[in-house]
């Protein structure tokens, strides 16, 4: 571990995850390294699970309010949520457990957009932080952190914490550094991106080494769960997704080469990536979120030249993959603090085209990201908003349905709005393509109704015949029924009648 911890007075400060954890109280506000399950501290969460479980049951409280990056994992939001050691929690989860008590009404939480949440933080809207725990791959000489496999709001997270407490995680690749560009955004500085391949900043954390209370040495793996093997549907999609490019490319809009992408995460977005791999796409670039299993293969294939990112979200064994060859991938990737890599005036730049996925879409091109029938939050908005609004095209590829048919991914009215009928542009399914772009609203619930899935075509169509007999049919719209989909789902457990 010296090799990784370099600066003599941060050796002197290696404690426990049990002694770090003291040093954390009930009423505090932490700051958590983790994006989408990578570079989340390991041992802390544990240790400060069993303090609250411990406190619990002498009758005490103990909760804290945590940030992040994005989603972590299992043993950290899965551990703090099982144990109710958490009050408030933002900007973004995507844990089971933490999901079923936020929607049980035990945890708070803000659902923000990250490019926010980044500024917010740096802003001290949501208040000062206590401490921050922040895995890194390595600290030098100098007291600077090296990020392990991701940056997400670290810096902002460092920089507004009281106390810092450092996980040096050892399964983490020395290789990894060189690969992140630490740059603080400034109020009113342009950020110096033209390129997704430029690099303003440093290859380190610095921060006030003062504050560091403990430095917790691990070794244990980031966690993500494998892709599930690409199936009929996914590859339709991404063959659909396939089709939309190869159009914008006979308009003139794009071409085949230097494409620049930005992809969410999950098994159609990974899908789309595998389409890619035989496509005439050449020399892609990402300027996007998160590096996926997908990335590596195009950057294997020679497909890809740059991918920037600011976290990984890789299956366990691409992972491995990295770790390996971090140094070979570090030519190709770079990982930026999510107040850049998610920054609307750098996506805008990018001229990108942004792919999501979604709960569903209504008729008129309203997206939800987030919330099962307009109450049951699922993951959150994460930055699926930041590319959506400055994408030069932003589609959102989905599955027409959910839950073995019982639910249509395209509704009358979406019961929640992440994303207007202004941003989305492009909606995806394994039926086609509905493209709304210089569409009026009841032209575009024409071509919405076509990529729903059949059974649900016809209730679709019935709708709109009943919404244009109201008095105002510029967005044709019957009240009454605008949410009928989702209330015969509550009721019998299906949107079919
Ligand atoms: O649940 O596994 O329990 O069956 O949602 O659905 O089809 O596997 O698709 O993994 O792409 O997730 C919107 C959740 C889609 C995701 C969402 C259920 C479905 C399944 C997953 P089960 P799929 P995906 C950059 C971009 C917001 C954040 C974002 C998401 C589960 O894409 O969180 O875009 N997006 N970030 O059964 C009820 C519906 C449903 C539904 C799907 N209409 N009703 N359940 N599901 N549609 C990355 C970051 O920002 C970090």
């Amino acid at each position: 571990m010296n090799e990784r911890i370099s600066h003599v007075g941060l050796r002197d400060k290696v404690r426990t995850a049990e002694e770090a954890a003291e040093l954390i109280h009930h009423g505090d506000v932490v700051g958590f390294s983790g994006f989408t399950g990578a570079a989340y501290p390991k041992a802390l969460p544990t240790a400060i699970a069993e303090r609250a479980k411990a406190a619990h049951a002498r009758g005490d409280d103990f909760a804290i309010d945590l940030y992040t990056g994005a989603s972590t994992a299992p043993d950290c939001d899965g551990v703090l949520a099982e144990a109710d050691a958490i009050r408030f929690r933002m900007p973004y989860q995507s844990d089971p457990t933490m999901r079923s008590k936020i929607n049980g009404g035990s945890l708070l939480y803000a659902d923000v957009h990250l490019s926010h949440s980044a500024r917010q933080i740096a802003t001290g809207v949501y208040g000062d932080i206590d401490v921050a725990v922040v895995e890194v791959t390595r600290i030098t000489e100098d007291g600077h952190l090296i990020p392990s496999s991701g940056v997400g709001n670290n810096v902002e997270i460092l920089d507004k914490a009281k106390k810092i407490i450092v996980e040096v995680n050892a399964w983490q690749s020395l290789e990894l550094e060189g690969m992140a560009d630490i740059y603080r955004v400034r109020s009113k500085v342009p950020i110096p991106i033209t390129d997704t391949g430029d690099r303003i900043g440093a290859t380190y954390i610095d921060i006030d080494v003062n504050k560091v209370v403990a430095v917790v040495e691990t070794d244990a793996p980031d966690r993500n769960s494998p892709f599930t093997p690409i199936d009929e549907c996914s590859q339709q999609i991404a063959s659909n997704f396939l089709g939309f490019l190869e159009g914008e490319v006979e308009a003139g809009r794009l071409a085949y080469d230097q494409f620049c992408m930005q992809s969410g995460v999950g098994n159609v977005p990974n899908a789309v990536m595998a389409g890619l791999l035989d496509s005439k796409f050449e020399n892609i670039k990402a300027y996007t979120e998160v590096i996926q299993d997908g990335m590596l293969d195009l950057i294997d294939a020679g497909k890809m030249t740059v991918a920037s990112a600011t976290s990984f979200s890789l299956s366990p064994d691409a992972a491995e993959v990295m770790n390996e060859k971090a140094a070979h991938y570090r030519k190709y990737i770079i990982t930026r603090p999510l107040h850049v890599s998610n920054h609307p005036e750098v996506i805008r730049r990018m001229d990108l085209i942004s792919s999501n996925g979604m709960i569903e879409a209504d008729i008129y091109g309203n997206i939800n990201s987030t919330n099962v029938t307009g109450t049951r939050v699922m993951n959150g908005i994460g930055g699926s908003g930041d590319f959506t609004r400055n994408a030069i095209a932003s589609t959102f590829i989905s599955p027409s349905t959910a839950k073995g048919g019982a639910i249509s991914a395209i509704v009358p009215f979406a019961s929640h709005i992440d994303h207007t009928e202004h941003d989305a542009m492009v909606i995806i399914t394994e039926y086609g393509i509905a493209d709304l772009r210089g569409l009026a609203p009841a032209e575009r619930a024409k071509r919405v109704i076509k990529v729903a899935h059949p059974e649900y075509r016809p209730l679709l169509e019935e709708y709109v015949e009943r919404a244009l007999k109201g008095k105002n049919v510029h967005t044709p719209h019957d009240l009454s029924t605008a949410l009928s989909f989702h209330q015969r789902f509550e009721e019998t457990g299906s949107m079919k009648p």
